[in-house]
């Protein structure tokens, strides 16, 4: 059994919330103490102290709320309130939150669980909470001014209902919905079956997060609210690559993935070397006759996928969205494509008009790696994360899972880089070739002539 001190000590540098100013003393005495998150770090997962066993879920990049148990129902506080969020290390987000954190806590209940979530609001506008995807009482639902009167700043509301249905489910804000998402407020909801279920499975590890998406101008910290499309920063858990923890398990385990979108575009989410099939959405879980072997499942907007697969291959294998602009960092999209146009002579040029201007993406872009250019503070890389042979060359949603067959159960702690078995990498070939023509054959048609425009109305010389 837990004592509340060791809960504390598992959930890492949390700390209760003392003297919040727009909340009357009165009011927070009634409430449980909220439990409030200073790091960015994967907790352990909370193993449960009151109430029905469960097997706990790992927050990537997260933690789960701790609850009080008073007279059988499980009491929960959750606090809106404005966050500083690290998305990698090097850049931290002005964003808005739950209990110090964006993403909020994951909570965790059991089937059957009757539940009540205190809500204060320490946003300077008004809010509330959807819990999407449950079976509620309609006033329990969220929408402001739909269910229920929206929360005003310093107000605190009560949510109660008993969990209905096992699964994986999100909660986010029904008022000024497209401000507070846009700001990061969102978390998980996971829901444990009560006892053996036809179509849950038992897992070894069992991991969740959520997909959202940022625009925040380069050397800035606050997301701008009204873009729709153009995201520059995508993240899982309000975290990028490299800041994304690795998903580590043990050789032969079984694993359980969730993955929940609330982000504006779908999401192909990617794993290397393993199959997988998707066993739940946030409708239920999914029947084993009506699954299918999968190396990549979209998750729309709005929807979660819950994956199941066994590690049974040793490595380090990469897992990431599969939309290519996804696995990067801040950019700009309004760059020329320009491999294959031929600079020369042109840099020399260019310097004479503009001394800092420095010619990009002349082969790809994987130069940019390598770049000493300077960036303005508290931005990321486009792409970087070094690994144990060079540049990652990516960004964004992108993450590592880490299989291992020296893993002891229950050890979330990154292992490092994967060591190879001897002559199983790929590598340089080293003996005769054919002889193979390399430089494309130059025509008048397809020579790119460039011109320069130079600053200023006057003509060049
Ligand atoms: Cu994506």
């Amino acid at each position: 059994m837990l004592t509340r001190r060791d809960l504390l000590k598992k959930v890492g540098a949390i700390t209760a919330a003392v003297g919040v100013a727009a909340v009357s003393r009165s009011t927070m005495a009634a409430l449980p103490e909220p439990v409030l998150q200073q790091s960015a770090d994967t907790m352990d997962p909370l193993i449960p102290n009151t109430g029905r066993p469960y097997n706990p879920v790992v927050t990537l990049n997260g933690w789960t709320l701790p609850w009080r148990m008073n007279h059988g129902v499980k009491e929960f506080h959750l606090v809106a309130e404005p966050v500083v969020r690290e998305l990698a290390p090097g850049m931290k987000a002005h964003l808005w939150g739950y209990n110090g954190q964006s993403p909020g806590p994951t909570i965790e209940v059991v089937e059957g669980d009757r539940v009540r979530i205190f809500v204060t609001n320490k946003l300077p506008e008004h809010t509330s909470v959807h819990w999407h995807g449950q079976r509620l009482p309609n006033g329990m639902d969220g929408v402001a001014g739909l269910n229920q009167r929206a929360i005003k700043p310093g107000k605190t509301f009560m949510y109660e209902f008993v969990a209905r249905r096992p699964g994986t489910f999100m909660y986010h804000p029904h008022a000024d919905e497209m401000v507070q998402m846009a700001m990061g407020m969102m978390g998980m909801w996971i829901t444990h079956p009560k006892e053996a279920h036809p179509h849950i499975d038992e897992v070894d590890r069992d991991f969740c997060f959520l997909l959202n998406a940022y625009d925040i101008e380069p050397g800035s910290a606050t997301p701008k609210i009204m873009t729709m499309t153009d995201f520059n920063l995508w993240t899982w858990n309000s975290r990028v690559f490299p800041g994304i923890d690795p998903l580590v398990v043990r050789k032969n385990d079984k694993v359980r993935i969730r993955v929940g979108n609330l982000t504006m575009t779908n999401h192909p989410i990617h794993i290397h070397g393993h199959e997988f099939t998707v066993t739940g959405t946030d409708g239920g879980p999914v029947p084993a006759s009506a699954r299918w072997p999968e190396v990549t499942t979209d998750v729309a907007v709005g929807q979660m996928r819950q994956i199941e697969l066994i590690a049974d291959e040793e490595g380090d294998w990469a897992f990431h969205c599969h939309k290519s602009h996804h696995t990067m960092n801040a950019m700009g999209h309004d760059l020329p494509t320009l491999i294959g146009v031929d600079h020369s002579g042109l840099m020399q040029k260019i310097n004479k008009l503009v001394p800092d201007y420095m010619v990009m993406g002349e082969r790809g872009m994987a130069d940019m790696t390598e770049m000493q250019m300077p960036l303005p503070a508290n931005t990321l890389p486009m792409m970087s994360g070094d690994g144990p042979f060079g540049s990652v060359e990516m960004g964004g949603m992108f993450s590592i899972f880490k299989v291992r067959s020296n893993q002891a159960p229950g050890d979330y702690k990154d292992p490092g880089w994967y060591q190879h078995p001897a002559g199983t990498v790929a590598q340089e070939w080293t003996g005769a070739v054919p002889q193979l023509s390399v430089a494309p054959a130059e025509s008048p048609e397809t020579k790119v002539e460039l011109k320069v425009k130079k600053p200023g109305a006057h003509h060049p010389h």
